[in-house]
């Protein structure tokens, strides 16, 4: 089953970036609860740009999500400081989002995820920046296995991202990413998991729904297996319940669709 990572409380969004900033919990208890409803196996944290201390902001953020919900965290940031704070607070099964296939990166974070028994996303990017093709995205994602496996994390612990770029401005990359989701899983058995940040692709574009449902479930005939998106979007919930039937991991009924959201409701009440 596609793991939903809740993207909505992003510093990058402005109600967001206005709450963390003024420490308002009120639209971040909001969203937690309203994702969470939707059937949200994650709840993404990042605190922004705008923070003058990230690390408070992350400690702030996550304890005001656990007052409403303990829905898993993931803890989204650049920097491993602000990660490891998120860390304390969300435990084991928590995700690290991210960390690169830079090798200054790989030390700081995968001994963290081992210790605090977290998962890890890792980005197919490095110090020279997101390679234009699949081949150059794989030769990333086979350093990060390889590190997986040297710092005694489960292959399956690994999630990697072979990064969405929008389509308007870097259209060659959407179909490298979709090789790259297919090809990494012939790199380990098991395989690492494969994540995206869907909604990366439709920036600045007209019709973001209808591109970044469209993309989904393309991803999701190759394999993907995880995806921050947007869960408030039911359009983009129907289709992945429709892809589910057409690839055959579901059963067919008329009511494929209520069935589907009711089973991942049930899945988040206590
Ligand atoms: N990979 C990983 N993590 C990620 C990303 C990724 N985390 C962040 C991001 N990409 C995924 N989350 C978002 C969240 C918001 C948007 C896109 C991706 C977004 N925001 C609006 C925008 O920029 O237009 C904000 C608009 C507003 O202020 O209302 O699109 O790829 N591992």
């Amino acid at each position: 089953m596609l793991i939903l990572i809740g993207e909505r409380i992003n510093g990058t969004y402005k109600d967001i970036g206005r709450a963390v900033k003024n420490r308002n919990p009120e639209p971040v208890r909001d969203w937690a609860l309203r994702q969470a409803g939707q059937g949200a196996d994650y709840l993404d944290l990042n605190v922004g740009t705008l923070s003058s201390d990230p690390v408070e902001a992350m400690k702030w953020l996550a304890l005001t999500v656990r007052e409403v919900t303990d829905c898993p965290l993931c803890f989204d940031s650049p920097d491993p400081d602000v990660i490891r704070a998120g860390l304390e607070i969300g435990g084991e099964g928590s995700i690290i989002n991210s960390c690169s296939a830079e090798r200054g990166r790989i030390e700081s974070l995968f001994p963290v995820a081992h210790k605090f028994g977290a998962r890890v996303i890792g980005l197919t990017m490095n110090e020279r920046g997101i390679p234009r093709d699949a081949d150059s995205r794989m030769a990333l994602a086979m350093e990060l296995v390889a590190a997986a496996d040297e710092f005694g994390l489960p292959a399956d612990d690994l999630l990697i991202d072979p990064l969405l770029l929008p389509v308007g401005v870097a259209q060659e990359h959407a179909s490298e990413a979709l090789k790259t989701i297919s090809a990494v899983k012939m790199l380990s058995n098991p395989p690492p998991r494969t994540v995206v940040g869907l909604s990366n692709i439709s920036q600045r574009t007209f019709d973001r729904s209808l591109i970044n449902r469209t993309f989904l479930v393309m991803a999701m005939a190759v394999g993907l297996d995880a995806a921050i998106l947007d869960v408030s979007d039911d359009s983009l919930l129907d289709a992945i319940a429709t892809a589910r039937i057409l690839l055959n991991q579901e059963i067919y009924a008329d009511s494929y669709i209520k069935l589907f959201r009711s089973r991942k409701q049930d899945r988040q009440s206590p």
